[in-house]
């Protein structure tokens, strides 16, 4: 299908946009199809990255005539505020090298590849989906992103959340003001009254949404796990952009296929079975994932925000009668169950790697940090001790968006998977 009428319309630079899809074909066919795979249900998820810049976008210009299309960077911005408000949410994380040097024409070079990609892929007019949002909210999360935001309000409106540093008493309380704040600024914007109907509404959609991924997550515990780390991240990463009620359908159906394959004559495999944990990992950043299964291990479980975190938790709706019920309980959900190495101390952190260590039947921790990334490189230390404490050996692994540490990558991780 030709959509140059349609990214003349958002403005996309059309031979730089031509040069970035011109490389997404070999990397999906060398992360996903050259491998085998027998889950019909993941057709779905293959045809949306495929068109990645195509159908969806076309459906979120539509919904424009309905309600506004809010993108944000960081799974602390509540989706069931912005689907009250008639809008729909897009993960505007960019997770493509080609984006990483327009992005250093503005900010420093030793600055994560994930900033330097949002800003490289907005200021190079080549995403769609940043073309297409009305307004952009972020998060006073880590330094970087606090200060890339005022280097994007130049180019989009955006709104920031002010997040805490400590999951104290103050700190709840500030959060709460913030979510309470959010809502009151997107029914004032837009003109939308929020009511408490339309919060519930919006609250069941998105529980939904997580009790699919966790119920397909649940079936990657079994030895085998029916399907390959490097599916199921892609499965998640497409939540952040999808619509909310086809995408939750999709992953039940790929859920029940999974608990199907569990049930039949299914045998170990013997790999070994590995948890990866740090920064969040975004399309089309399938790096280390492929190197792991490439090297005879299986990625069983991720504890980052393009994993576990994303949908860990449901925002409860028991005993709510009023907004103001449902608006705490929302804060609640996002503040006490993410635990984001932005926090100081993280302590949940540890906790919930070594639980899903435990559930996942893990043989070993691979620690991913994005390059520049402080937060999570320093972090790492602590959950190394407790790794060790625990007997679960760890490797740490420092990267970019960039193929030229492939063959280092490889190297190291089929050294540690060796010895596991
Ligand atoms: S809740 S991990 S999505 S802040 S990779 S920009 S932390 S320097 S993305 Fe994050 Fe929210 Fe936390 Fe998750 Fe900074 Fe690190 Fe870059 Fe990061």
């Amino acid at each position: 299908m030709d959509n140059t009428k349609m990214y003349k319309s958002l403005g996309i630079d059309l031979d730089a946009h031509d040069t970035l899809m011109g490389a997404l074909p070999e990397l999906f066919k060398e992360c996903f199809l050259n491998k085998e795979q027998d889950l019909k249900g993941l057709s779905y998820f293959y045809s949306v990255v495929a068109d990645i810049h195509g159908a969806r976008v076309k459906e979120l210009i539509e919904h424009k005539n309905k309600g506004p299309v809010i993108g944000s960077f960081c799974i602390y911005v509540p989706e069931e505020i912005i689907l009250a408000a008639c809008g729909q949410l897009v993960g505007l994380c960019a997770g493509a090298d080609f984006w990483v040097p327009y992005g250093e024409q503005i900010v420093p070079k030793n600055l994560c590849p994930l900033i330097k990609a949002g800003i490289g892929a907005k200021y190079s007019r080549t995403c769609p989906y940043f073309q297409v949002v009305d307004l952009l909210i972020g998060e006073n999360t880590c330094d970087g992103k606090k200060k890339a935001w005022e280097i994007f309000s130049d180019m989009v409106e955006m709104y920031v959340m002010d997040m805490p540093n400590k999951k104290s008493e103050l700190g709840l309380k500030l959060w709460q003001e913030e979510v309470k704040n959010l809502c009151n600024f997107l029914e004032k914007k837009f003109s939308k009254s929020i009511s408490f109907d339309s919060l519930l509404d919006a609250i069941q959609k998105v529980n939904a949404k997580r009790s699919a991924l966790n119920r397909l997550y649940e079936t990657r515990k079994n030895s085998p796990t029916p399907i390959s780390g490097i599916d199921a991240l892609l499965v998640t990463q497409i939540g952040f952009y999808d619509d909310i009620e086809r995408y939750t359908k999709m992953v039940n159906a790929l859920a029940q296929e999974c608990e199907e394959k569990v049930l039949s004559n299914f045998k170990n495999n013997g790999r070994k079975r590995i948890l990866v944990t740090g920064s969040p990992m975004v399309v089309p950043n399938w790096k280390i994932h492929h190197v792991i299964e490439t090297s005879g291990a299986d990625v069983v479980v991720e504890e980052n925000c393009t994993g576990t975190r994303y949908f860990k938790d449901n925002v409860s709706i028991e005993n709510a009668s009023s907004k103001g019920d449902l608006l705490k309980n929302i804060s609640d959900r996002y503040i006490n169950n993410i635990n984001c190495a932005c926090f100081s101390p993280n302590r949940g952190r540890e906790e919930d790697i070594l639980k899903l260590c435990k559930d996942y039947k893990c043989d070993g921790i691979v620690y991913v940090s994005l390059s520049f990334c402080t937060t999570y490189m320093v972090e790492a230390e602590r959950i190394r001790k407790v790794a060790k404490e625990n007997s679960i050996p760890m490797m740490t692994v420092e990267s970019d968006y960039s193929f030229s540490d492939l063959g280092q990558l490889r190297t190291r991780i089929e050294a540690f998977i060796e010895n596991l």
